[in-house]
């Protein structure tokens, strides 16, 4: 048979990784930083505090320099807003302004493209003490951090994510310390998507004011992508795929690109009692923006079954991979085909040609990956750490990025999780998913000394060869 020819990486694709400010700062009360949800939440028990992480914060240089020396074209990383107001709005924090100033010059310095999510799971706690993204005045309250960010570094960073992972946050925000429920809740879905509506218009004009305030700036959304497959090709699980689809991926794009809620998910929201309620110039904001690209992070799909009403509605479980379903809507299944992480998340490297395939078929932009990765028990052994497993998964997936470009799909870049090793959202230290290691453990800070992992090794060849080889050897 003969072998179909792949068609190259395009010139300039940005090869880096990705981390996010709460998960691999630390220093979280340093230099006049305010807490976020994630300093006053309770970690999940035996799982380290997020005071330290891999103290990035005081350690930027050296962990910017292992990216260069890796070859880097790009680093995705998010800005902790109450370090830039410490309570969320009023005050703007000087030493927070700084300290992004310098992280994007060192990136610069290195000619490494600084890409920057502007909001990762971390809301001021003052805010959330004012109901979070269920008060109608978060939507300005974001616009006008969005505003000071532009300010600040608009002349430098060119790439900007909105919110990562808006369809986590609202499908499983309990699991990532996220939630915000007002006391006496009635109906939970209704919140919920009220909250979601919040950050729909709030992204939307961030996006707008982005495009006014900083020309020739590119922006997008940074939703968590995995096509839905159906268990089997019984029509009822291909209506459960289609409604996961929609309630998992399709709701957060179809509001980004084209401005319109998905309808499938509106009907469901109707049914529930749940529609959000519009503010004045709520729809026209969101018709008015038009992202640039579409980020996303891709770990796997899903598999779901027809789900017969035996799961009650408003019912939380699962992670971001791991899913539950919903009553008489869908039912998560178990993939047999699909190898498992040693965190139990299984591994589809083809599912992410698919997932891109499916995307540029419905929306037509150029995509990013803002994540990607594999969570392992990491060891390190003398000076170095041998993770051939996360080679070996990197390579299948990058592989189906290829096909997929060879598809005809654009792609942007590649910025798989973690530059370095940091923080899981509720799985720990132990969770490593970094190019780099950092020495410490769950509860002891060892050395905190910095090793590059025979991955990052192996991923500054990929970059070196811009992606042409991928070998192992
Ligand atoms: C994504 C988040 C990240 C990250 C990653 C790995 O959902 O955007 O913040 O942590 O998943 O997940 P985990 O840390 O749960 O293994």
């Amino acid at each position: 048979m003969k072998h179909k020819q792949l068609k190259p990486f395009p010139e300039n694709f940005f090869w880096g990784a990705s981390t996010s400010a709460y998960q691999v700062e630390g220093a979280n009360l340093t230099d006049g930083k305010g807490p976020s949800c994630q300093d006053v939440k309770k970690v999940p028990e035996g799982t380290s505090e997020l005071d330290v992480c891999a103290d990035f914060y005081h350690h930027y240089k050296e962990d910017i320099a292992l990216m260069a020396e890796m070859g880097f074209k790009s680093y995705r990383f998010s800005i902790a807003w109450t370090r830039i107001l410490p309570q969320g709005t009023g005050e703007v924090n000087p030493k927070g302004i700084e300290f992004y100033n310098n992280v994007i010059d060192e990136c610069l310095k290195y000619g490494i493209e600084p890409i920057v999510t502007m909001f990762h799971f971390d809301m001021p706690a003052a805010l959330d003490e004012r109901g979070s993204w269920g008060n109608p005045e978060s939507v300005d309250w974001f616009v006008n951090f969005a505003k000071v960010l532009f300010e600040n570094y608009g002349d430098r960073v060119k790439y900007w994510l909105t919110i990562n992972e808006q369809n986590m946050l609202t499908l499983v925000g309990p699991v990532i310390g996220t939630l915000h429920l007002p006391e006496n809740c009635t109906n939970v879905i209704k919140e919920i998507y009220q909250q979601n509506h919040h950050m729909l218009v709030a992204q939307a004009k961030a996006m707008c004011l982005c495009h006014e305030m900083i020309p020739g700036a590119k922006i997008g959304p940074a939703p968590n992508i995995s096509l839905v497959y159906p268990a089997s090709c019984k029509p009822e699980d291909i209506i459960a795929a289609q409604n996961f689809n929609a309630m998992r991926n399709w709701l957060y794009l179809d509001a980004a690109v084209y401005g319109v809620y998905n309808a499938i998910l509106w009907s469901w929201l109707e049914e529930h009692d749940a529609t959000p309620t519009f503010a004045d110039g709520d729809e026209e904001a969101m018709k008015n923006a038009h992202p640039d690209f579409i980020g996303f992070n891709y770990y796997n799909t899903a598999t779901v079954a027809h789900e017969d009403g035996s799961i009650a509605d408003g019912e939380f479980g699962g992670d971001q991979q791991n899913g539950v379903g919903a009553s008489g809507f869908y039912k998560s299944v178990r993939n047999e085909n699909l190898p498992k992480t040693e965190f139990g998340w299984e591994i589809d490297p083809i599912g992410f040609r698919s997932t891109i395939r499916e995307m540029y078929s419905r929306y037509r932009l150029p995509m990013l990956v803002t994540e990607n990765g594999l969570g392992a028990y990491d060891k390190l052994e003398g000076d170095a750490v041998h993770d051939p497993y996360r080679i070996k998964y990197l390579q299948d997936h990058i592989i189906q990025i290829q096909e997929a470009i060879t598809d005809g799909a654009e792609m942007l870049g590649y910025n798989p999780w973690s530059a370095i090793d940091l923080i899981s959202t509720h799985e720990g230290m132990r969770k490593r998913y970094g190019f780099i290691y950092v020495d410490r453990d769950e509860f002891d800070l060892k050395t905190m000394k910095r090793y590059i992992k025979d991955s990052g090794y192996w991923y500054k060849k990929v970059i070196e060869t811009n992606g042409a080889d991928l070998s192992n050897d």
